[in-house]
């Protein structure tokens, strides 16, 4: 029926298309290869229709600029739905919809939504080419915009359906349109017991690069389950010791709290020899190893990363990556075909420039409520290859992975969670996690200090009951002959006046380089204390030598005030209850231990 289809021998992958290609009525199809001329045509194509604009061809040879619908310019947790049989398997923590109603729903939004336009399809593979650890996927979709975003952010095109192969029913079946990119008639679903997407109405990256929180997230999330390995919300670095051993650790914080900067971090001067590797920035799939460890993989090709921060103080790594071949999301383009956004090393442009919905904007301009207009939307982003990265890892294409010494846990807490601690062991290390919190500050979003519960970053991400991923964490944890050591860390304590207690960005070194020596000499006692929340650092092995901070500052940050923490305890509970008789015990007695001890 779908002549451009015959050229695809994997039976399931054809008559899932030919399924789509019926109910969209696309005018062409088009089946991405990879190449540099489809690349190249693409491009030209959306230039052509106004959906990109080329840059300076000198300064950033290779980038373009994309703007999106102005009430398109987010996630949407809202409109995002697990849809499983039973609601249970969804959990408090996820919107449901029946798989059934979902498909009713969508399907009239989907019906004939490509008349007149050409459907891409967009093979994929998340992992390393080769690795058994990898997966792959095939998102369809009406945006060039989203090709190209694809072939950036996974390895694309024919390679994938090489790497299925020609009866695997092991893909990922991800279905998008931007449709009118009306917010009444957008969805995101999930149907995790059929490794299906469903994504309408959204031109925004997160809701429509199905590659990345929707599979390699939500539902690989599921996946791991079933099958016995983690999908988590986690950067993946190395650290490089003057000695030339490199220990690989994993992260996760909540979004735009830092894990791309984190990820790329440069040595300050004081920590000569050591260097960062950087594997991964967002997701993390990991595995038990034949050794016994946890070896991790970054199941993506490249960094969609938050511009607005960026520069060369907070992430120098990122700047010169962004240099060449990226895609600009909603920044400010400058009369010389350059781009800008708050915080940018240079200054403002005073003349010429377009702000991110395309209208001429100065520095001075105001928002109707007399706040700074901004050039920028806050949530704009780069997309660019990973391996364009001067500190990616010489091994970040490996298909075993690299093994994990240490999981690290963290928030934006301006008082209660010190600098640093360890957990004591898994399970304590579980809780820790399952009780992860950020504040919300005045530079941010929402009510000043309102605390948001985000347990492994995964809230928004978890394709399931996050009791049973509790659950799961705690079993998992039981099957891994040599864990990785549990840590949680917190840059973001401030002192009486709502100062920054540590100075952060390169500096973090230093809290790495405690968490390495944990991890790697167990030997070693004299450089931990036992507190009531886990092991904090006995001020003398916080190495801050150099820094402003003080002796008295840093005593400051590593204290543990029972007060905060009692009401801490407390203030977990309105989290933990949603999960009623579903949370595992596990968690409770942790949270039980820590009461007492207090
Ligand atoms: C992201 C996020 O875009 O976590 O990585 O929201
Ligand atoms: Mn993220």
């Amino acid at each position: 029926m779908f002549d451009e289809l015959s050229s695809i021998e994997n039976p399931h992958v054809r008559s899932w298309l030919e399924e789509v290609a019926t109910l969209t009525k696309p005018s062409n199809i088009h089946i991405c290869d990879g190449s540099e001329e489809e690349k190249a045509a693409l491009t030209a194509q959306a230039l052509d229709a106004g959906e990109l604009e080329e840059l300076n061809k000198e300064e950033l040879p290779g980038c373009v600029l994309h703007r999106t619908a102005q009430n398109d310019v987010a996630r949407v947790e809202h409109l995002t739905f697990i849809c499983t049989n039973e609601e249970k398997a969804a959990g408090p923590n996820n919107n449901w919809m029946a798989p059934n109603e979902a498909k009713e729903k969508a399907s009239k939004i989907f019906d004939g939504v490509m008349e007149g336009r050409t459907m891409y399809v967009v093979p994929y593979v998340m992992g390393p080419i080769g690795s058994p650890y990898s997966k792959v996927g095939v998102e369809v979709t009406d945006s060039i915009y989203v090709v190209l975003n694809m072939r950036i952010m996974t390895r694309m095109g024919s390679r994938a359906l090489d790497q299925l192969g020609p009866d695997s029913e092991d893909f990922n079946r991800g279905l998008h349109s931007t449709a009118d990119r009306n917010p009444d008639r957008r969805y995101i679903m999930h149907f995790p017991e059929e490794n299906t997407i469903w994504s309408v109405g959204s031109g925004y990256g997160g809701n429509v690069l199905l590659s990345k929180k929707c599979f390699a997230l939500r539902i690989a999330s599921w996946l791991g389950r079933k099958e016995g390995w983690m999908a988590e919300h986690m950067l993946i670095l190395g650290i490089e010791d003057p000695e030339g051993r490199t220990t690989y650790v994993a992260a996760a914080f909540p979004s735009a709290c830092g894990k791309t900067n984190l990820a790329m971090l440069i040595p300050p001067e004081s920590m000569k020899g050591y260097k960062i590797w950087t594997v991964g920035d967002d997701i993390a799939w990991m595995h038990i190893g034949d050794d016994g460890r946890l070896w991790a993989i970054n199941p993506e090709n490249g960094f969609f990363g938050v511009v607005p921060g960026t520069n060369m103080k907070t992430n120098p790594n990122a700047m010169i990556t962004v240099q060449k071949n990226t895609i600009y999301t909603n920044v400010v383009l400058k009369s010389d075909g350059t781009v800008w956004w708050e915080s940018h090393d240079d200054p403002a442009p005073t003349e010429g420039a377009l702000d991110w919905k395309g209208n001429p904007w100065t520095p001075d301009m105001k928002e109707e409520d007399g706040s700074p207009k901004k050039g920028a939307q806050p949530n704009s982003r780069f997309t660019a290859p990973a391996s364009q990265c001067p500190s990616i890892a010489p091994n970040w294409e490996d298909p075993k992975g690299v093994p994990i010494s240490a999981i690290i846990f963290g928030g934006r807490r301006a008082r209660v969670a010190p600098l640093v601690y360890e957990a004591r062991d898994w399970q304590h290390g579980v809780y820790i996690g399952a009780t992860m919190a950020s504040e919300r500050t005045a530079a941010q979003y929402g009510k000043q200090g309102e605390v948001r519960r985000d347990p492994m970053a995964m809230l928004p991400f978890c394709g399931y009951n996050m009791a049973d991923y509790f659950q799961y964490w705690l079993d998992i944890g039981k099957r891994i002959p040599n864990p990785p050591k549990i840590f949680h860390v917190n840059w973001f304590r401030t002192d009486e006046e709502g100062k920054f207690l540590w100075p952060g960005f390169g500096e973090n070194l230093r809290v790495l380089e405690w968490i390495v020596d944990r991890a790697t000499t167990p030997e070693k006692t004299e450089n931990a204390q036992e507190t009531p929340i886990g092991l904090v650092p006995t001020t003398s092995s916080i190495n801050i030598e150099g820094l402003e901070t003080t002796q008295e500052q840093l005593e400051d940050l590593l204290k543990i005030d029972p007060k905060e923490w009692k009401a801490e305890v407390e203030s977990q509970n309105e989290f933990l209850d949603k999960f009623g008789e579903d949370l595992p015990k596990e968690i409770r007695e942790e949270q039980g231990k820590l009461k007492d001890a207090l």
